[in-house]
């Protein structure tokens, strides 16, 4: 479908951003290790799905207008791929590499976090696509209820495995969950302010939040993590 010019532009600095990010990760990720570099390849398959997506939207691709609103599908698939990896990421951060048992308890937890990621990003879809203000604020709710059930997990359970990391990894792995989760916060802001809740804000304006947001959650979460490994002992 046609959207608007400055929406198509911020949406083509989205796409440019991941690409040049994607190539930086696998430029500076290369000097990992090898026991190391997997890390780089997760956050490169992050920022790949996310170019692929903008590529699609900046086409006009994914976007259908529903109830006279355009609703952005290729980025709710975006998230729906890119923030279970972007949470096990952190995981692979945050459990020590030599602590080989636990698997069970560890495969348990991330099924818990990822199935309320899945629930937030896809009832998150459902309220943008409610005509019904009720409706929509129903699945807003139960979008953030689950969005919840994310942060007490990883403030609780998985950053007191990051204890046994000893300083520096812990360290580490308690930055990146903030620098994360911080960003996280702003989704939820962004999507009230903008076309699928209260239209505070333009379309433009709305994409434009969204790239910077997805930026600074994807190429600079990636880049800082290939960039502080080397250093760290137990992070493999
Ligand atoms: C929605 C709307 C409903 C309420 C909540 C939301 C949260 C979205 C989040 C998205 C994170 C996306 C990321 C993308 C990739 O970089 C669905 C906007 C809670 C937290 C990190």
């Amino acid at each position: 479908m046609q959207i608007s010019s400055q929406v198509t532009t911020w949406l083509w600095v989205g796409f440019y951003a991941m690409a040049i990010g994607t190539a930086l990760i696998y430029l500076i990720g290369s000097t990992l290790k090898q026991n190391q570099k997997h890390h780089a390849y997760l956050a490169m398959i992050i920022t790949t799905i996310a170019a692929l997506a903008y590529y699609a939207m900046a086409n006009g691709q994914g976007v259908f207008l529903i109830n006279g609103k355009e609703i952005f599908v290729s980025r709710y698939i975006d998230w729906l791929l890119t923030t279970p990896l972007l949470l096990l990421s952190l995981w692979l951060i945050a459990f020590p590499a030599k602590e080989a048992s636990k698997t069970r308890e560890k495969i348990g937890l991330f099924s818990t976090v990822i199935f309320a990621d899945i629930v937030m990003v896809v009832t998150g879809l459902f309220a943008s696509m409610s005509s019904n203000p009720n409706n929509n604020k129903f699945w807003f709710v139960i979008s953030f209820i689950a969005f919840l059930v994310i942060i007490v997990q990883m403030y609780g359970p998985v950053r007191k495995q990051a204890k046994a990391l000893g300083a520096s990894g812990n360290m580490f792995f308690n930055k990146m969950l903030n620098y994360l989760m911080f960003l996280w916060l702003f989704y939820p802001l962004v999507w009230l302010l903008g076309t699928s809740g209260r239209d505070k804000i333009h379309l433009g304006a709305e994409t434009s939040l969204y790239v910077i947001l997805d930026v600074s959650a994807k190429v600079f979460f990636g880049l800082i993590i290939v960039m502080n490994l080397k250093g760290i002992k137990n992070i493999e």
